[in-house]
Order: structure tokens, then sequence, then C-alpha cells
């Protein structure tokens, strides 16, 4: 049984180590919020909200979740008993709209209470198989293709199983080309983040015959029609990143061959229940899924980590180490990938598998609100 007794919200700011660009927008310094979560037997865990500064990705901002969290989602939860953490989503579906992000980081968090209250890993709680998952790397946009391909040389030479590479129209063509005439048996992919239309497909369609592994999120962020057109017309798989926010979209997306994988990010859908609702119908249903990122710190590489360690993550996840984002990361042991790059997932660590740095968090502190039963 849980019932939380207390929310404590933080903001931290937290500067990448280089900008990040995607096609509808560039991130320098992440604005992250972490939770405190504390249960009525004195349990406590720590979650993150993926949302950041701009509603570039989603509609949600870290302002809008901080208001959805204190205003709508903790009186919700806090004082209610829980059989189960996978109770809390319907709970924080019913009548109540959205959010999405600030969901997920509250319902995570009661995993996260979960696992530690019976004594094992998250991965290990929630049903993980894999020990060590493959990492792969997301690329932001660069000033020239020569720019990208030494970017890619650098990755491949640190192990990384697969790279994706960020797009946009005009950055799209020549990148791509330049990198696969370098790498010409390299795993790479390429996302979109909704910049392409249906109207002009035809960059897309000059990239179909690079070997690409997928096109992530090529056109429009809630659509899934558009797309199952334009699978038609590339033999290259679409993958959904934007579009799945929940079982239901997984299910349009294979009904109607709108793309033929999934990038999960527990944080997009709602949490945890929903995550493993996706990836159980996508592997009864023949489709890999593979675990996205958001730009998280350590904590919430965590909740990643330990969903990526499910059974049908086939490809390799936006995984990437502690040191790729930032100078020092809010955990220890800071995420590291082995030379041949691979993450091991922490099986034998009660929890989330991390230890907070609540230090290094209080000096990274710009705001602070407890939301108690
Ligand atoms: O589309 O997958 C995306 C980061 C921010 C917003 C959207 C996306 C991304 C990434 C980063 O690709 C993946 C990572 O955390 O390494
Ligand atoms: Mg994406």
């Amino acid at each position: 049984m849980i019932q939380l007794t207390s929310i404590r919200l933080r903001e931290i700011r937290l500067p990448l180590r280089e900008p990040f660009r995607i096609s509808s927008g560039t991130m320098v310094d992440r604005r992250i919020a972490l939770l405190e979560l504390t249960a009525a037997d004195g349990t406590t865990t720590w979650s993150e909200c993926v949302a950041d500064d701009m509603p570039n990705y989603t509609a949600e901002t870290i302002d809008t979740a901080w208001l959805a969290i204190t205003r709508w989602i903790a009186p919700r939860v806090l004082g209610r008993s829980f059989e189960a953490p996978g109770d809390v989503h319907a709970v924080l579906e019913a009548d109540f709209r959205g959010h999405l992000m600030a969901k997920a980081s509250v319902e995570m968090g009661m995993w996260g209470i979960a696992a530690t209250q019976a004594g094992i890993s998250l991965a290990r709680f929630i049903g993980g198989t894999q020990a060590t998952i493959p990492v792969g790397i997301s690329l932001g946009i660069q000033a020239s293709p020569a720019h990208l391909v030494e970017k890619v040389r650098a990755a491949l030479s640190q192990g990384y199983r697969k790279i994706k590479l960020k797009i946009m129209p005009g950055r799209d063509v020549e990148y791509v080309r330049a990198v696969r005439e370098a790498f010409p048996d390299a795993p790479l992919m390429a996302d979109a983040n909704n910049a392409y239309s249906l109207d002009d497909p035809a960059a897309l369609l000059a990239m179909d015959d690079m070997h690409l592994m997928m096109f992530e999120q090529p056109l429009a962020w809630e659509d899934i029609v558009r797309h199952a057109s334009l699978q038609t017309l590339l033999k290259t798989p679409i993958c959904l990143d934007e579009s799945i926010t929940s079982l239901d979209r997984a299910q349009d997306m294979v009904t109607l061959d709108a793309g033929r994988l999934i990038n999960i990010k527990p944080g997009r859908v709602g949490g945890l229940a929903e995550s493993i609702a996706i990836h159980d119908f996508c592997e009864a249903n023949g489709v890999p899924v593979w675990c996205g990122g958001m730009l998280e710190s350590g904590i919430g590489r965590a909740y990643n980590v330990a969903l990526a360690s499910l059974s049908n993550f086939q490809k390799p996840g936006d995984l990437s180490p502690s040191a790729r984002y930032w100078a020092r990361d809010v955990v220890t042991p800071e995420w590291t990938m082995s030379a041949d790059g691979m993450l091991t997932v922490p099986f034998d660590v009660p929890g989330i598998g991390v230890t907070v740095d609540v230090d290094r968090i209080d000096n990274l502190t710009v705001r602070v609100e407890t939301v108690a039963h």
C-alpha cells in the first residue's frame, strides 16, 4: 500500500555542456523540476518532471507543470491509499485532461516509493529483464555538415550504438548525406521534431535511400493520419515520438500503419503505467520500442533506465551518460556507458538505483514549494 504525505517541489538550473538545438528551439540551461516524495511509512524518493522552459516540444512547460502538480495533482494523491502504483494513472486521468509530464512526475515517484518499500530495484519491480541496454546519442543541429560529421565521428569512437541526427528543412539532406558518406555502415536515424509537412515531402524522400534506421516524428506533434500517408511514400520506417501520448494513440498508429516503431518517454505518456501498457501492446503486435530522453538529470534518467530494461526495448535508447549533458550530475554514481556503448541497469540497488546528491541540489535550487496532506 502506498500513501503519500508530502511532495516537495524544487526547481534547479542545470547548464548543459553545450547548447542542444532541435528544429523547434534551442536548450542552453535546463530548468528542471525535481520532486521529493514522502510516504506515510517514512519512505522517501525523488522524481523529475521533464517539461522544459518553452512549450516547443509539447504544450507543457515547467511553469504549467508546477501549477498542475501543486494545484490539482498533489491534492488528488496526497493522503490517498493506493494498492499499487499502477493504480495512480487512472486516478490522475479521471476528468483531468492533459498535463501528462506533470502527472508523470508524481506517478513515477510513486513507483519509486513502491520499489523502495519492496526493497528491490525499480527495474526488477516493473519486471525488467535486460541487465544491460545499448545506448544511442541524440545530436543537435550543427552549424555545418562538416561539424556534424565530426560529432558523429566522436560519438562512434565513444561506442554509441545508434546515432540520432536532429534535422530541419535546410539542415537535412546535405547533412545526412555527408554523415552517411563518411560512415557507410553506421546505425543512423533522423529526428525532425515535426518540421516537415505532407505537402512537401521532398527532403524526406531524398533521405529515404540513405539507409536510416528510422525517421522520428517528421510531421506535426499530434498527427497520426498524415504520418500514415507519409509512411506509404517511404521505405524508411517512421518512429513516432510526440504523437504517442497514450496507449490509444499507439493503437491508432498500428491500426493505420502511421509508424513502425515508438520512442517511449514516460514523461510524455503520463508515467510508467502507461509506458508499460504501450510497451506490452507493441510487443504483442511486433512493434519494437526504444526509450527516448528529454535531457533529464540523473534522477529522471533512473526511471528511463528501469523502463528500458523491459524486454521489447529493442533499439538503443537515448540514454547518454551524465557527462554528455552536465559538468556534474545530481546523482551518484553518475550514469555511465561502457566503451562498447552499453549501460548497466542497477538491478541490485533498491529503489531508483542512484543516490541523490541533496547538497548539490540545494546549491542549484532557485524555487521550492511543499504540498502536504
Ligand atoms: O525529440 O527526442 C526528442 C530532447 C529534448 C526534446 C525532444 C527530444 C530530445 C532528444 C534528447 O532527442 C535525447 C536525450 O535525452 O539524450
Ligand atoms: Mg524525438
